[in-house]
């Protein structure tokens, strides 16, 4: 009972930040993007210039690129061929860095293989495409990671940290894939620039795009894995060998971070947003949950909605209230009830000591509780805390301190004789006086 009434605290809060946009949350709550695999007409990617020469440029030494990627069943059915030059270009494109044509330093390129990581890097005329054997299009995050050696040019593939396929490169001896500094190109557009989500020529659709989430893409200049490994837990930090990084956690707006720090940097990227539906879209499904001892003074769990605080919570109003239903107009400081002739539903309160009474219509509280069904029409009841409450003398004086319960007159709080008097009919205690007549006091509600 405590663990459900503590989710719909939790529930109302989300809400009521949503409302009012927060001026300031300070744990980042992450986002990924999601392409839809439009790839054409150069929109559904992201696109980074690496030419004048940047360190994302990577092919001259040893490199790593690695990601999370996520993407649901179906939705990427290309092939490739496998262990041939250029083969992962029929693949569905995640990363695309290839170079238009014959020759001229490298290129390479990662793509799906009927739902399994392709990666080959070719150089002219020679070169070969690896092909792994492990599903990642099952709708689940999975961490991708690839390598190459650049001494012998032998590539491999990880995906959740394990050690999926290694294969040769066969670029022989010409072994730079990097893109040659300034180099000439009739395709400055494409031929120039790291494509994240799509294949960056718009060739065709022989040439597919990727539909699915991508996250957290790394990007270094060494081999950062040789055999199995446990996958990252959290978003990278960089290193002295990290040369690009992005943790796509924008959230708005067509710029792509680059957040290495690497010299000559930052290889920043930007977003080519359209097509049907349009992507990348920034989204807040991401490969990692906050975890519970983040120093993260405040967050909301993506996975459940669930609200947390490092602090207090500070709220305007002074008292609790909940959303509840009527079966007679009231309005804000009348005492009510539950209506037993319609259940789930309350009513003005109507007589003497009603052991019916539940609490008084809030006038503006501080915390409001099922705010998650707001459908049909209703008001808030005020369960705990600080209200103004219509008041009668009927039952004699009202001063400070004295218990109150229900009166005669519908909607009103008389004094109560004593604690025996109002057994389970006590709505709360006054917190001002109330010397005749009828009128408004303030009350210090407790109902039970
Ligand atoms: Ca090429
Ligand atoms: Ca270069
Ligand atoms: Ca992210």
């Amino acid at each position: 009972m405590k663990k459900s009434l503590f989710a719909v605290i939790v529930i109302g809060l989300v809400i009521v930040l949503r409302a009012s946009s927060p001026v300031e949350v300070l744990s980042q709550v992450g986002y990924s993007l999601r392409f839809y695999g439009n790839g054409v007409n150069d929109i559904d990617r992201v696109k980074i210039q690496i030419d004048p020469h940047k360190p994302a440029d990577v092919g001259a030494t040893d490199f790593t690129i690695e990601f999370w990627m996520k993407a649901n069943p179906g939705d990427n059915t290309g092939s490739v061929t496998c262990n041939t030059n250029d083969g992962w270009i029929t693949g569905n494109i995640i990363i695309d860095r290839d170079i238009w044509g014959p020759g001229d330093y490298g290129d390479f390129g990662i793509s799906l293989n009927n739902g399994k990581i392709a990666f080959g890097v070719s150089y002219g005329s020679n070169g070969n495409t690896i092909c792994g054997n492990i599903p990642v299009t099952n709708g689940q995050w999975h961490h991708v990671a690839v390598t190459r050696r650049y001494s012998d040019g032998q590539l491999c593939i990880f995906v959740d940290g394990q050690q999926d396929v290694c294969g040769p490169g066969n670029v022989g001896s010409n072994r730079d894939v990097s893109y040659r500094d300034g180099r000439p190109t009739s395709y400055p557009n494409s031929d120039p620039f790291l494509v994240l989500g799509a294949e960056k020529h718009d060739a065709g659709p022989a040439y597919p795009s990727y539909r699915g989430w991508l996250d957290e893409l790394r990007i270094s200049n060494i081999r950062r894995y040789t055999g199995n490994f446990t996958p990252p837990t959290a978003p990278f930090t960089p290193d002295a060998n990290t040369v690009a990084l992005y943790h796509f956690d924008e959230g708005s707006g067509n710029v792509i971070n680059d957040s290495s720090g690497a010299s000559g940097g930052p290889s920043n990227g930007m977003r080519n947003y359209g097509g049907s539906p349009p992507g990348p879209e920034w989204s807040t499904d991401t490969p990692f949950a906050p975890s519970n001892n983040t120093p993260a003074l405040f967050r909301i769990e993506r996975t459940t909605g669930n609200v947390y605080t490092d602090g207090s919570f500070y709220a305007g109003g002074a008292d609790v209230a909940e959303y509840i239903l009527v079966s007679e107009p009231v309005e804000p400081r009348d005492v009510v009830e539950i209506d037993p002739e319609h259940p789930k539903h309350y009513r003005k309160a109507r007589t003497p000591y009603s052991t019916l009474v539940a609490g008084v219509i809030a006038t503006q509280p501080g915390l409001i509780l099922g705010a998650r069904q707001l459908t049909e029409v209703r008001v808030l009841l005020t369960l705990l805390g600080r209200v103004p409450v219509k008041g009668t003398t009927e039952n004699g004086p009202i001063r400070p301190g004295d218990l109150l319960t229900s009166s005669s007159r519908p909607g009103y709080a008389m004094r109560c004789a004593g604690p025996a008097a109002c057994d389970g009919a006590i709505l709360g205690k006054a917190l001002t006086a109330l010397e005749h007549d009828e009128g408004t006091l303030l009350v210090l509600v407790t109902a039970r």
